[in-house]
């Protein structure tokens, strides 16, 4: 039996209920880098794959913290140190109350892949807590984010493992676990990525997944000859840092991106969204979108418990192109076929594997142009390491070098995957293209590094 056989099966007889998306991550990989496996005994030989899918350590601890009513709260805090071969460990914090090793570990695994993939000396971890932000004051927050930090300093530094935002973690919470590490170690480290520009982040950090998930799509529609996103319609989920920054680089060249969504439901405004009232109710309010149609009556807002079962509302709008930015496994098979319904011929992940395997063999069987997250949302990482860059070196860099360098690294991702899919006989298959180029660099490193 073939070394992918027997790790398909492996995961196949598998009864983890937490561990399905690690799995799920896993096996697409597992699939995608046959032709490269078979094509070199090397991988075979020492062991990359068998080495590459067990984290290097995963560090659980318990987060006591009292909150505003004096009652001490407990919650869960983690970081999965996956694999260092290219650099240190790197990778966001997510705060959520779906949070739990296997999610951590789909999460971190799918980090190796996308941080080899921007060519950046970084390797791959994930993070964070249990803990639910929702409805929590200001100083439940920072007293929550200073007890997680109070166990988490032991584990990171500068050159060991660099945490950074995710789900939950912005730079409000960023600004306060770095103000715990700091008083605790006395050290002025770039220890976190996307902190507050006044105490050390880079410029365009808050931009930087979203501009660059745009950046991606770009250079993909260019390089299969399809027409631009100008003047195209375009679905956007999720209302979060990286949606709402997917929305402002679809204005800023012109694309109409008309919807959004959070938890509790979808907005679908036909002119295109309003950006800034957007910003005001998710990044500073912080409540429901339900609050946009106050402003906007002529938009709809559709709750969840109006969604059709098994589809999402934002997948049921006519588009030329679809961004899935809020979460994983977000967007089904019938999803899918509802966008290909809808004239959709192109979708670009924002998020973390937001669509399912069923979803993905429907793109591909109906050549929709597909950018899987770990090439497309790699944008953000890459400037949580330009942050790193210009924290070692005490250096601050202007928004137009960022947003340059950004824009190249995107590029230059866009082609190694365009490259690989063609060299191992998979041409335009992205996702087979983004696995196998960012295997191979961790594997080649994994080699010469010995066991
Ligand atoms: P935010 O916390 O800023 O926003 C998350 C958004 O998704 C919110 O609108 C939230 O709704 C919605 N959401 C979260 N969980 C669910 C769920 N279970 N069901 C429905 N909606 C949900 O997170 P980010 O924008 O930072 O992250 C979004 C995605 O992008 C994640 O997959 C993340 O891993 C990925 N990502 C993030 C990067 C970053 O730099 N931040 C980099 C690369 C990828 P509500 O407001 O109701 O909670
Ligand atoms: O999924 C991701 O790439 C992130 N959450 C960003 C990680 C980082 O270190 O900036």
């Amino acid at each position: 039996m073939s070394i992918v056989q027997n790790d398909i099966k492996k995961l196949e007889t598998s009864n983890c209920d937490q561990d399905k998306v690690f799995y799920q991550a896993m096996e697409e990989v597992i699939y995608s880098i046959s032709p490269l496996l078979e094509s070199d005994e090397k991988y075979k030989k020492y062991a990359v794959l068998e080495r590459l899918v067990v984290p290097d350590r995963v560090i659980k601890f318990k987060v006591t913290w009292l909150d505003d009513n004096n009652n001490i709260q407990v919650n869960t805090g983690y970081r999965v140190q996956f694999n260092n071969a290219l650099g240190p460990y790197k990778g966001g914090l997510r705060f959520h109350p779906s949070v739990n090793e296997g999610i951590l570990k789909f999460l971190g695994f799918e980090q190796i892949l996308k941080n080899a993939l921007t060519g950046l000396p970084i390797g791959g971890a994930k993070g964070g807590s249990d803990f639910d932000p929702k409805g929590k004051s200001d100083f439940e927050i920072m007293k929550f984010c200073s007890a997680f930090m109070t166990e988490l300093h032991k584990y990171i530094g500068p050159r060991i493992d660099v945490p950074a935002g995710d789900i939950g973690v912005g730079s409000r919470e960023i600004g306060y676990l770095f103000g715990e590490y700091k008083k605790i170690t006395s050290s002025y480290d770039g220890v976190l990525t996307g902190k507050p520009y006044m105490f050390g982040g880079s410029l365009m950090r808050p931009e930087a997944t979203g501009y660059g998930v745009v950046y991606f799509t770009q250079t993909m529609l260019d390089m299969e000859n399809k027409e631009s996103l100008v003047g195209k319609i375009c679905t956007v989920s999720g209302a979060g840092n990286v949606a709402l920054h997917v929305i402002e680089k679809l204005l800023h060249i012109g694309a109409i991106p008309v919807s959004c969504s959070d938890s509790q439901g979808t907005i679908y405004d036909s002119r295109g969204v309003d950006l800034e009232l957007l910003k005001e109710l998710k990044l500073e309010k912080r409540v429901s979108l339900e609050r946009y149609i106050e402003v906007h009556t002529e938009a709809k807002y559709i709750p969840v418990s109006d969604y059709n079962q098994g589809e999402h509302a934002v997948w049921n709008i006519q588009c030329y192109a679809a961004f899935p930015c809020a979460t994983q496994n977000e967007l089904t098979e019938l999803d899918a076929l509802n966008l290909i319904a809808n004239g959709c011929t192109c979708v670009s992940e924002g998020a973390n594997m937001p669509s399912t395997p069923e979803a993905i063999d429907v793109f591909l069987n109906h050549q929709v142009c597909f950018a899987p997250a770990k090439a497309a949302n790699a944008g953000g990482v890459a400037v949580s390491e330009f942050e790193m860059s210009q924290n070692a070196s005490m250096q601050r860099w202007s928004f137009e070098k960022v947003d340059s360098k950004l824009k190249n690294i995107m590029q230059q991702i866009c082609k190694r995957v365009v490259l690989a899919a063609r060299d191992y006989g998979v041409e335009g298959n992205y996702v087979d293209g983004a696995n196998i180029a960012g295997f191979k660099k961790v594997a080649d490193a994994m080699i010469a590094e010995g066991i």
